[in-house]
């Protein structure tokens, strides 16, 4: 098939092209059988939108989905090509920040591939969330660039008028299609300014914050550490919402919607804070329709549904009124009346939208102006019910519902492990495929040696092809024949990578004392930290500098390694994820409202170290106290120290010996040597004087739980046994799952 494509094309044998050449051909092939599989227009339609889509990389994924994949690999094999390489040509596209943007690329997969009409609506960002370089064991950031001439993006022949306080905007729409496993194309609609110049960006990530017409779709989160680049922010979900809002009213009137009846075309489920002017700018666009305010008002209540993702207070979007009158001032009225509505019902100051400092609460107008506010794990939506958003849960009991995340098992499963795959279909058929359920066929091998054997023997496949990976990507050297232990997201001081480097400190003194383990070990970090958030770079700097002191100490790097690998990303998580043995999940519990990366670990065989917390606590609940190591104050316990303000580091380090002697490394001369003073110094105070997520209370026993599980590994039966389990007991995580929630309790397509 693609023998043929490429002698069409370019005239020539797929042995004589180049690895571009094919990529090309592929993406022509791939793009063109996806738009044949455009889906039939279902009177309803979800429009999931989102500020940010993490898709990854797409080829092999669509060759998966259109059921082509081994054809393709196999005729390029024959050729002396392999799919790996060619995947190499496509780049990232960097539109998302973590695990939020991920799930919604999981979700737009699982809607088109459970046959539902949906698109996703989000922002075409030219140079994507920075590119992480690491220099002198700092983290610097620079562009990202990933837009090329030949893409999977289609530009559309749809534009709109996005009006701002001063001046207007048009815009350009381009697609990305969406196919489902073995069934319809949906689309992520990306809006875009053709005006829009990268050439203004100066070093690193700098660029004119005020230049609105030549920076709107520049960046995912440009830094808003000054009140320019929070109007920026504004200037972006506007343009998001208003092209989104008059895309989804053109496509209803075109199926025959009166728009008051607006909620039998439409469904639009709102991902976080960032799209949530789509509701008044819904109204002021129905208004213009000449649909009286208190009706449109009713109407885009019913239409809109909203999904929390955090309960940190940081996260939970509040504009100052200002602002929005400088970027958006014809959506205050609305927000206004959308105000007064509220204070004349509820005599409760906490549940306005406007609040005593003139912001507007932007979770608040989403939740009382949307049907549905769900939760993304059942931890985590039982906090916002009884805790985080209680005085909502008492007027709205009805709305309120859960949804825990999944994830796609054709990127996290099919497409990133191989060999894992094939075995799986060997043992139990390809069922699972489209029924993750199935997977639990697995657990009939319990006791099958030669079964749990090629678990072993998959796993130490995939840690060789990471380690060439890495060699080759990055220059490090890894260990094959060590455990691989990692901890790989978005950095932030609640997901407590600073307490896994404090066991790095005490495992380097254990083995500098002659404690060594009897299997070496290697910890593995990935994490961007946001630019203007100083301590998650200290944080970054601590573990480069730990990373620096090992690997020239000949006494330690026999027996530890510590790896932290550049620009973390989809590509890296699809090669580290089926590596994994040890799956650090340790956030303080009650703060990670999910978690996605503990599934797609589970489902490729590795053991979950963690606290309960977000879906740990499912994952817990799933395969069972023996096949998971938790540990850690509960979120109970937690929630009662934040209510009673008790916690105080300084008590832990000044109590605990071995805390204190931790703790101290960072600022010992030996890590001076290989660190910045201020840098570790300002750590150093932060773990004393703050540690607002508690490493210190949680320390011990997390020192003790991971000596655990590293003895636990000796035992390789065992090991394979936990393994077995956990991947037999990760069906439930499918997004398919998800999805399938999402329509039958909010949705209803
Ligand atoms: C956020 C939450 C996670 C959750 C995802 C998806 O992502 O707990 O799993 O959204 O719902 F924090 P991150 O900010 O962690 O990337
Ligand atoms: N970043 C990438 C590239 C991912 O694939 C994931 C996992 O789902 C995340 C971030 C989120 O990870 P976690 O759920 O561990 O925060």
């Amino acid at each position: 098939m693609l023998g043929k494509s490429v002698q069409d094309q370019y005239g020539k044998k797929l042995q004589e092209c180049s690895n571009e050449e094919i990529y090309m051909a592929l993406l022509k092939m791939t793009k063109s059988m996806a738009n044949e599989k455009k889906g039939k227009e279902s009177k309803k339609k979800v429009y999931y939108i989102s500020a940010e889509f993490l898709i990854g990389k797409l080829l092999s994924n669509n060759l998966i989905n259109l059921g082509i994949y081994d054809e393709v690999r196999e005729e390029l094999a024959q050729n002396g090509k392999s799919i790996t390489e060619i995947e190499d040509v496509e780049l990232e596209p960097s539109l998302g920040n973590g695990g939020l943007g991920r799930l919604a690329a999981c979700f737009l997969d699982s809607i088109a591939s459970l046959g539902l009409n949906g698109d996703g609506i989000g922002l075409n960002y030219h140079l994507g969330l920075f590119r992480q370089l690491f220099k002198e064991n700092l983290q610097k950031e620079t562009t990202n660039p990933w837009l090329t001439k030949h893409s999977w993006l289609t530009k559309r022949d749809i534009s709109y008028t996005v009006p701002f306080k001063d001046f207007s905007v048009t815009s350009t729409l381009y697609d990305i299609a969406v196919t489902g496993y073995e069934n319809r194309t949906n689309h992520l609609h990306l809006f875009d300014l053709d005006t829009v110049d990268e050439s203004i960006v100066g070093t690193g990530i700098s660029f004119d914050k005020e230049d609105i017409r030549r920076n709107l779709t520049l960046f995912l989160y440009p830094d808003d550490s000054d009140e320019k680049g929070e109007l920026l922010r504004i200037y972006q979900q506007y343009f998001m919402v208003s092209n989104g809002a008059q895309m989804i009213i053109e496509e209803c009137e075109k199926k025959g919607s009166s728009l008051k009846d607006l909620n039998e075309y439409a469904v639009i489920q709102i991902n976080d804070t960032h799209p949530t002017m789509i509701i008044p700018e819904l109204i002021r666009l129905l208004i213009q329709k000449g649909i009286d305010m208190e009706e449109a008002i009713e109407i885009v209540s019913k239409t809109c549904a909203y999904t929390n993702h955090t309960i940190l207070a940081e996260a939970l979007e509040k504009w100052p009124i200002r602002y929005l009158e400088k970027v958006v001032p014809h959506l205050l009225p609305i927000i206004e009346v959308l105000d007064q509505r509220v204070r004349s019902k509820f005599d409760d100051p906490s549940v306005y939208i406007i609040d005593k400092e003139e912001c507007v609460h932007m979770a608040h107008i989403d939740i009382h102006y949307g049907f549905s506010v769900n939760g993304v794990a059942a931890l985590h939506t039982e906090i916002l019910k009884e805790n985080e958003l209680n005085n909502f849960y008492k007027i709205y009991p009805q709305k309120f519902n859960n949804k825990t995340n999944g994830i796609t098992f054709r990127r996290w499963l099919m497409h990133c492990n191989y060999p894992l795959t094939s075995y799986i279909s060997e043992l139990i058929g390809d069922g699972f495929k489209k029924d993750a359920g199935q997977l639990e066929k697995l657990l009939a091998f319990r006791e099958d040696s030669k079964v749990l054997n090629t678990l072993l023997q998959i796993k130490n496949e995939n840690k060789k092809v990471l380690k060439e990976y890495l060699m080759q990507t990055q220059g490090i050297p890894i260990n094959e024949n060590s455990i691989f232990d990692i901890q790989i997201k978005r950095l932030h001081e609640y997901k407590r990578q600073q307490m896994n480097a404090l066991y790095i400190i005490y495992k380097y003194l254990e083995i500098k004392k002659g404690n060594k383990p009897k299997t070496p070990i290697t910890i593995i970090f990935g994490a961007k930290a946001a630019p203007a958030y100083i301590i998650a770079k200290d944080i970054i700097h601590l573990i480069l500098c730990l990373q620096d002191l090992i690997s020239k100490d000949p006494e330690v790097n026999p027996y530890l390694n510590v790896v932290m690998v550049e620009n973390y990303n989809v590509t890296l998580a699809e090669k580290l994820i089926p590596a994994c043995e040890i799956s650090e999940q340790i956030s303080l519990a009650s703060k990670e409202a999910s978690g996605t990366g503990n599934m797609k670990f589970m489902l490729n065989g590795a053991i979950t170290l963690g606290t309960m917390d977000g879906a740990n606590v499912e994952i817990a609940d799933l395969v069972g106290e023996d096949n998971i190591y938790i540990f850690g104050k509960s979120s109970e316990e937690v929630i009662a120290h934040y209510d009673k303000q008790d916690y105080v580091s300084k008590d832990f380090y000044e109590n605990d010996a071995l805390i204190h002697k931790l703790v101290d490394f960072i600022v010992s001369d030996t890590l001076m040597q290989v660190g910045r003073k201020e840098n570790l110094e300002r750590l150093h105070h932060e773990f004393i004087s703050k540690d607002w997520f508690m490493s210190l209370l949680d320390l011990r026993e997390y020192i003790s739980k991971k000596e655990e599980i590293i003895e636990d590994y000796e035992d390789s039966v065992k090991w394979s046994k936990m393994m077995l389990e956990n991947i037999g007991r990760a069906g439930y995580f499918s997004s398919d799952r998800t999805i399938r929630g999402y329509n039958q309790d909010i949705w209803k397509l």
